[in-house]
């Protein structure tokens, strides 16, 4: 088992979290659970109809989904978002189209996206880390950007939320957001 998983199973505490990673396609979801070697051993279960994959390992629950381009489908999410730890968002940062587009501009907006899972009832409670990966892509975004584009401040108002920025294939940046992530998630419990 790599070690950075064992750091993050230590870290999550001894009864089973549901957590969602979330983010449009190409984003990084994929890689950040690979790096995490959530692929040792995993029992994972395909969804038909649209993007989604669960992964249990352990004491967690991770189910990953694509989204944009869905929007017929959100009304299915709250079956799968009742009684989540927590959520991860993931973007690309240098996807700059996407993430500073309108909704009026184009189909996949992660603003957009975003937003909407953010309105969701079922969510309205539980922390939110963005993870800004790809970094080392010398066109990456900072979060400072994206923390603007996405308006941030205004929509995540009353919510406990973190943006880490990362990279996937070196793994930079994501213990420290699962680190915060597994905080507020004890945090809350108390
Ligand atoms: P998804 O699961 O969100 O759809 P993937 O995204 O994990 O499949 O990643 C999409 C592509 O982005 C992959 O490239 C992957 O290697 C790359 N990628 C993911 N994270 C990073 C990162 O932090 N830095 C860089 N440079 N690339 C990253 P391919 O070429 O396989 O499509």
């Amino acid at each position: 088992m790599g070690i950075l998983l064992t750091k993050v199973l230590g870290m999550f505490g001894k009864s089973e979290k549901r957590i969602s990673m979330i983010g449009l396609d190409a984003a990084g979801k994929t890689s950040i659970l690979y790096k995490l070697k959530l692929n040792e051993n995993v029992h994972t279960i395909p969804t038909i109809g649209f993007n989604m994959e669960e992964v249990h390992f352990k004491r967690l629950s991770l189910q990953i989904w694509d989204i944009g381009g869905q929007k017929e489908l959100r009304r299915l999410w709250h079956y799968y978002f009742d009684g989540l730890d927590a959520l991860i968002f993931v973007i690309d940062s240098t996807d700059i189209p996407r993430i500073a587009c309108t909704t009026m501009e184009c189909e996949d907006c992660v603003k957009e996206e975003l937003h909407y899972l953010l309105q969701c009832e079922e969510l309205r409670n539980v922390a939110l880390l963005i993870y800004a990966n790809k970094q080392d892509q010398s066109g990456a975004v900072s979060p400072k950007f994206i923390r603007e584009k996405l308006e941030l401040d205004r929509v995540c108002v009353g919510r406990s939320w973190y943006i880490q920025p990362c990279c996937a294939l070196t793994g930079d940046g994501l213990l420290h957001g699962l680190e915060w992530l597994a905080k507020e998630i004890e945090h809350k419990r108390k």
